[in-house]
Order: C-alpha cells, then sequence, then structure tokens
C-alpha cells in the first residue's frame, strides 16, 4: 500500500515552508487502477541533481518519485496542490508523456509549471501547444541544472537562457530563449556540480545482497548513434559528450563509502563505453585499491570491450567489476545493420565467454519485434540467448537476459523511417498502452519488470505481435526459472 503522509513521499524539503519548487517523477500508469507488484526502481538521478543544485542555492526543493512509489494519479495531483509549491517540474520522458499532461491539467493554475527530459526535447512544439500544459513557463531542452535555478530565481529572464522554450502569450506560438555566448548552460561543468544529494533519491542507497548499494553517474551523452535509442547522439544535438575525473567518481564514492555503502551502479552508457574512459578510470581505481573494498556494476559497449585485452578484463575484475550490462539487443546480423548496433553475435559470444570466466556476471538487452524483424530473425534472438546462457554455465560469472518488446521512441532514427513509411501517426506511435503479463500479478516470473511492459500495439515488425510478446514471455520465465534455481 502506498504511504500517505506527504512527508514520507516529498523527499529532501523543509515542509513547513512554501517550496520553490517541486519535482515530479510521473508514474509509468495509473497505480490506483492496479498496483504496482514491484518494489524496486532506479533513483531519478537527473532530478536529484537538479535538486541538489538548487538547494545549495538556498531554494527549498523537493522529489515526488510517484513511480517508485507506486501512486494513483489523483494521489499524486492531490499531493501537489496540497503543497502548493512555487513551480512544478516534469521529466518529461515518450511513454510518460500523458499521465503527465494528465497530471499537468490537474493542478492549480497558480503552480507554475516548469518542463524537462527526452520527450520535453524530442517535441517541444507539440507540448507546448497541449491545452493541458498551458500553465508551462519554461521547457528546457537538454541538461537543466543551471538554467532551472536561474529560472526558480526569476523566470523572466527566461529570454536570456539557450534551450529554454514558452508559448507566446499572444501569438500562440512557440519561442526560445538565449542570448550570445549563454551555450554554457547547456552543458553544467559535470566536475564542479556538488554530488547528488541522496536526501531527495527513493531508496538510493538501498540494502541488497548484504550490501549498501547506490546508483552513479559517471557520465552524460553518448557517442553511438543505436536507431531505437532515446539516448542516441542524433537525437541529442544539445548534449556535448562528457566524463567526469576519475578523481571527482572516487571523491564520491569514498564520500558514500563513510555512509556505509560499499556497491556502486553506474546508470551512465559511457562507463565501460569507450576504451580510454576505461583505461583512465582503472588506473584510478587500481591506484586507491577499489578492488579491495567495492564491488560495481556499469553499462558496457561489446564492441568496445571485444577490443580490450585479457590484461585490462583481469583489471576490472581486480578493481571490483560485479555486472556489465550490454546491449546485446538482436542475434540476427541483419537487425544488429540495421540498428547500427556496430557488433555481431560473433563478437558477443566472445565478449561474454571472457567476462563470465573472470567472474564478471553479464546482464544482456535484448530487443523483440524491431521494425521489419522477421519470425525467422526473432528466433536468432532467442537461440543467441540460449547459447550464452550456456557459455556461462561452466563459468565464475553467470548471465541473465532482459527482454522487452519494441516501442518507437520521438527523435530517433527509428522514428524518422518509421514517419517516413506514411504508415503511421504520431499519435499511433505515441500510444504507449502498459500490458499486463502477469495475469495480474498472479506470475512471479513476470512480475519483476511488469512496469517495463508497454506496447504501442502495432504490429511494426514482420512477426505479429502476438509471436513477440510469447517469445517475450517464454525467455522472461527461463530467465526467471534459472534465478530461482541458482
Ligand atoms: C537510469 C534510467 C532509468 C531509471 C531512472 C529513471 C529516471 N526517471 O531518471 C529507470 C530504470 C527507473 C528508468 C525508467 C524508465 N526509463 Co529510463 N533511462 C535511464 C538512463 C539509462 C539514464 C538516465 C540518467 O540518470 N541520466 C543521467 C541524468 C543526469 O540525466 P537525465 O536523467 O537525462 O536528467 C537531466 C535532463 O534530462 C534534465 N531533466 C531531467 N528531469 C528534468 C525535470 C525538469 C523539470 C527539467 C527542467 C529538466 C529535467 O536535467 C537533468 C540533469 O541534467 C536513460 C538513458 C540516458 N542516457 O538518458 C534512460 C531513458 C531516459 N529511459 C527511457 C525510458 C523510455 C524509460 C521508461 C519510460 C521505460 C523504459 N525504460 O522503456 C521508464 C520511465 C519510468 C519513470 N517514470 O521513471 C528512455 C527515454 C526515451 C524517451 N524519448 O522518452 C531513455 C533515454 C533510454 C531509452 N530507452 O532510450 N530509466
Ligand atoms: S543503446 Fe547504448 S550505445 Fe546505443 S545509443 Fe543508446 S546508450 Fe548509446
Amino acid at each position: 500500500m502506498p504511504l500517505e503522509s506527504p512527508s514520507d513521499l516529498v523527499l529532501g524539503a523543509d515542509l513547513q515552508r512554501r517550496l520553490d519548487a517541486l519535482f515530479v517523477n510521473a508514474p509509468l500508469r495509473d497505480y490506483s487502477i492496479r498496483p504496482r507488484v514491484n518494489d524496486f526502481t532506479l533513483p531519478v538521478l537527473g532530478m536529484g541533481y537538479i535538486a541538489t543544485y538548487a538547494a545549495h542555492r538556498g531554494m527549498n526543493v523537493g522529489v515526488l518519485d510517484a513511480e517508485a512509489h507506486g501512486l494513483g494519479l489523483d494521489h499524486t495531483a492531490r499531493i501537489i496542490n496540497d503543497l502548493a509549491p512555487r513551480w512544478v517540474g516534469f521529466n518529461l520522458l515518450a511513454p510518460t508523456y500523458e499521465i503527465s499532461a494528465r497530471l499537468a491539467a490537474a493542478l492549480h493554475p497558480e503552480i507554475k509549471l516548469l518542463l524537462g527530459g527526452h520527450q520535453a526535447k524530442a517535441m517541444p512544439a507539440e507540448i507546448l501547444t497541449d491545452p493541458r500544459m498551458a500553465c508551462c513557463e519554461a521547457l528546457v531542452i537538454g541538461e537543466a541544472e543551471t538554467r532551472v535555478v536561474e529560472l526558480l530565481e526569476d523566470h523572466r529572464n527566461r529570454a536570456e537562457l539557450p534551450g529554454v522554450m514558452w508559448l507566446d502569450p499572444v501569438l500562440k506560438t512557440p519561442v526560445t530563449g538565449g542570448r550570445p555566448s549563454s551555450g554554457g548552460y547547456l552543458a553544467p561543468p559535470i566536475n564542479q556540480l556538488p554530488f547528488v544529494d541522496r536526501r531527495f533519491l527513493t531508496q538510493d542507497p538501498h540494502f541488497d545482497a548484504g550490501r549498501w548499494e547506490a546508483n552513479m553517474v559517471g557520465a552524460r551523452g553518448c557517442p553511438y548513434d543505436c536507431s531505437f535509442c532515446g539516448a542516441a547522439v542524433s537525437a541529442n544535438p544539445d548534449i556535448t559528450v562528457r566524463i567526469r575525473e576519475p578523481d571527482n567518481i572516487l571523491a564520491e564514492m569514498d564520500e558514500l563509502r563513510r555512509c556505509g555503502v560499499s556497491a556502486f551502479r553506474f546508470v551512465d552508457d559511457l562507463f565501460l563505453g569507450a576504451k580510454r574512459v576505461i583505461n583512465t578510470m582503472m588506473t584510478a581505481f587500481t591506484a586507491e585499491r577499489v578492488g579491495d573494498w567495492a564491488a560495481w556494476d556499469a553499462t558496457g559497449r561489446i564492441n568496445v570491450l571485444n577490443r580490450a585485452s585479457d590484461d585490462m578484463l583481469d583489471t576490472l575484475a581486480a578493481n571490483g567489476l560485479r555486472e556489465v550490462a550490454l546491449g546485446v539487443e538482436s542475434g540476427s546480423e541483419r537487425v544488429l545493420q540495421l540498428i547500427d548496433k556496430r557488433i555481431d553475435p560473433e563478437m558477443t559470444h566472445s565478449v561474454v565467454r571472457r567476462l563470465t570466466e573472470r567472474g564478471i556476471n553479464v546482464k544482456g538487452y535484448f530487443i523483440l519485434g524491431f521494425p521489419t524483424e522477421t519470425e525467422a530473425e526473432i528466433d536468432q534472438t532467442v537461440r543467441l540467448v540460449h547459447d550464452l546462457w550456456a557459455i556461462a554455465d561452466d563459468q565464475p560469472g553467470s548471465f541473465r537476459a532482459s527482454a522487452f518488446e519494441y516501442r518507437p521512441y520521438p527523435g530517433t532514427p527509428d522514428w524518422t523511417r518509421l514517419m517516413a513509411t506514411g504508415r503511421y501517426t504520431v499519435d499511433q506511435l505515441l500510444n504507449y498502452t502498459a500490458v499486463d503479463l502477469t495475469s495480474s500479478g498472479a506470475e512471479a516470473a513476470m512480475r519483476e519488470r511488469d512496469e517495463f511492459n508497454f506496447s504501442v500495439n502495432l504490429q511494426l515488425s514482420e512477426a505479429p505481435i502476438d509471436y513477440v510478446r510469447r517469445n517475450l514471455v517464454s525467455l522472461s520465465r527461463e530467465q526467471y526459472e534459472r534465478k530461482v534455481a541458482a
């Protein structure tokens, strides 16, 4: 049951005083209709960073993670209206846009609306002209820490800030701010930002498998262009790819260590995604003997790890690398080329073998139902998952598969391709709908990732949707049985 009291739900703020801003992560669906069946989700680090920066500038701000708390729509709106902050900020992702817009429409009109996140970047004009967003004073494209603080201090300066948009009150057309040489706002100095204040985060640090674990961001932006991905470089022209200095990362890890944290998860795309980053980080980790006290997980790129020497993989293991999450995506070479993944199944076999034989666990992400994908190509993906399980079965490290149904995201190369076919409308491609594969919560095997089971319910692949879902369910069940058996 969700907790009722705002003081349990709104984190980091002094609720005795009026809030300058409340940052709200909308739920993926209205949990008053079908309750959330999971009790853990990763924290909203982006909003945590903004709130931390604003608090350092003396503002009274809080974060309400309605997804993590499994809140219903009315409940979320009631909390916001009761607190009546000066501003409310939403992190808009494509699948949470609709629910965020419904929330926005239910708020008192005197609360100023601040919008950001991937969907705000992909479709700003459509959002600003959505009547439910009529209270929007500022839509911020991209990394928002420094611009949000300026806006909270005095939103009339929005015309000076680059990548800040609003609706002209007379002409009803979108306007973009920004004076010359104000580009620095788009790429906040990541080594000077205060470490994210975990008072703003739900379940972070959290206790798991005998350790306190915290999530971290080591880099911003991704240089790759995988055609389905919202983080792809072509979908994020505003972003300058940056990696935090090793000393800065180690200082944050050390601060957390003093609070008892000894496990870390790097959520960003680049930590093990570029050779230069791996080399620099591991030199620093080795010098500080991180492997003596910490275990950490990170995302990685198969093509990059494939080029890493055996010595480097040994160094990663010695430095505490516990699990690498890899975008394997497909077992079909044609699909891998189509999505510009720059890997092939042979490379994946080799990387999974070389990591697991060193005791490093691997989590593989797979997508079923890519546009144009055939049943035979889906079968190749299913076979690849089985091959990777078999490879790891004999090794000290394990392999686990996490499979998703394909869905399109605005701004990505796939979105452009799908729209160019002339077969779909924007509304159809945005019609993300929750799909219950858990038999109303009864099937344990499907519960773990229930909130990620949503679909636009269009057959975008050559294979029927039912074929995609049957394979998704059988892979998920098998993975679950392996976990239970282990
Ligand atoms: C960690 C992560 C998660 C975590 C945490 C989610 C969260 N809300 O922060 C979990 C696992 C819970 C998650 C869930 C989902 N995620 Co996710 N996630 C990521 C990931 C890998 C990193 C995000 C991150 O922490 N970045 C680091 C921080 C510093 O950056 P940031 O979050 O972008 O925040 C900055 C700006 O966006 C902006 N900003 C953020 N919030 C706000 C709010 C306001 C008011 C303003 C003005 C600005 C602003 O300022 C921040 C600081 O600079 C990204 C990939 C990526 N590279 O972005 C995908 C990504 C953001 N997720 C995505 C999606 C679709 C989802 C889901 C809808 C389901 C899914 N995976 O398919 C759910 C949504 C649930 C929810 N409501 O939270 C997509 C978004 C695509 C799109 N176009 O919408 C991405 C890009 C990955 C992808 N599949 O392509 N996700
Ligand atoms: S899938 Fe990973 S590597 Fe590809 S663009 Fe997205 S974040 Fe970058």
